[in-house]
């Protein structure tokens, strides 16, 4: 087994940029094959929010950190606001502690605003964004689906080059607006129906609004439930039966 560093990004000459993340995989994988490694489960796992601009995207990542302790990331919060513009243009992420549990939370820019593919962001997400080493949460406004979110899982698979909706959580914002049942609201709505389906009909509903954490345990309770492969977040001893 091999793996290859390019030191050389410390030289300021140098134009080859190593990501961190790519250097974190890589020290994952080294540490992967040491005596005693339990395996992937020692990796640091990526929550990737991906979606629309607007859809609060970066507001479910805030009610995700809030939870948590900040380790590591500039700033407290990711900036979220109403605005007719995009707010994120680029891939950033925080290290959080959630429960003793470690993970890192990617927030993401609309990689199709006005039709236009942001390759460079694409390109970004992928260091974050591999088949089994992240959930996706795609995110999508109650009440306001648009028509240019109805193929989104699939460009977002044909760019990332894989197929997310295996990873993927629908993850419903505005749940203050949601009038009557959120199954009855998807069923309502073919195209909607189309993507929670291809997703396994795994979705939540965040109310990005309120402070309860109760929503964010409900949601990690999914995670365990759905993804048995990545690690349960939660304190040693906590059952699963405190999320609810
Ligand atoms: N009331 C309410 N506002 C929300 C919710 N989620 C997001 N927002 C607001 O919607 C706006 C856009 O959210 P933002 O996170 O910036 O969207 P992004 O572009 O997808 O990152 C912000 O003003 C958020 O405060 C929610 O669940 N409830
Ligand atoms: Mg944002």
């Amino acid at each position: 087994r091999g793996y290859f560093f390019c030191n050389e990004r410390l030289d300021n000459n140098c134009s080859t940029e190593i990501h961190p993340d790519q250097l974190l995989v890589t020290v994952d994988k080294i540490t992967e094959y040491l005596p005693g490694a339990s395996g992937s489960r020692n990796r640091l796992f990526n929550m990737v929010l991906l979606g629309n601009s607007g859809t609060g995207k970066s507001a479910s990542a805030n009610t995700i950190l809030a939870a948590g302790k900040l380790i590591s990331g500039s700033g407290q919060h990711f900036p979220s606001y109403p605005s007719s513009t995009p707010v994120t243009t680029k891939c950033e992420e925080k290290i959080v502690d959630i429960f003793g549990t470690k993970v890192r939370v990617v927030d993401t820019p609309d990689f199709f605003y006005e039709e236009r593919v942001d390759r460079a962001q694409v390109e970004e997400c992928k260091n974050y964004c591999q088949e089994g080493q992240c959930v996706v949460l795609l995110v999508i406004q109650l009440g306001r689906f648009t028509d240019g979110e109805r193929g989104i899982l699939e460009k977002l698979e044909k760019h990332l080059g894989w197929r997310i909706r295996d990873n993927t959580i629908v993850l419903f914002t505005h749940g203050e607006d949601l009038k009557g049942s959120v199954e009855k609201f998807i069923g309502g709505r073919n195209h909607l129906k189309h993507i929670v389906e291809a997703c396994g009909r795994r979705y939540h509903v965040f109310k990005n609004s309120s402070k309860d954490s109760k929503q964010l345990k409900a949601l990690l309770k999914k995670f365990s439930d759905m993804f048995p492969e990545f690690p349960t977040i939660g304190a040693p001893g906590m059952s699963c039966l405190s999320f609810r």
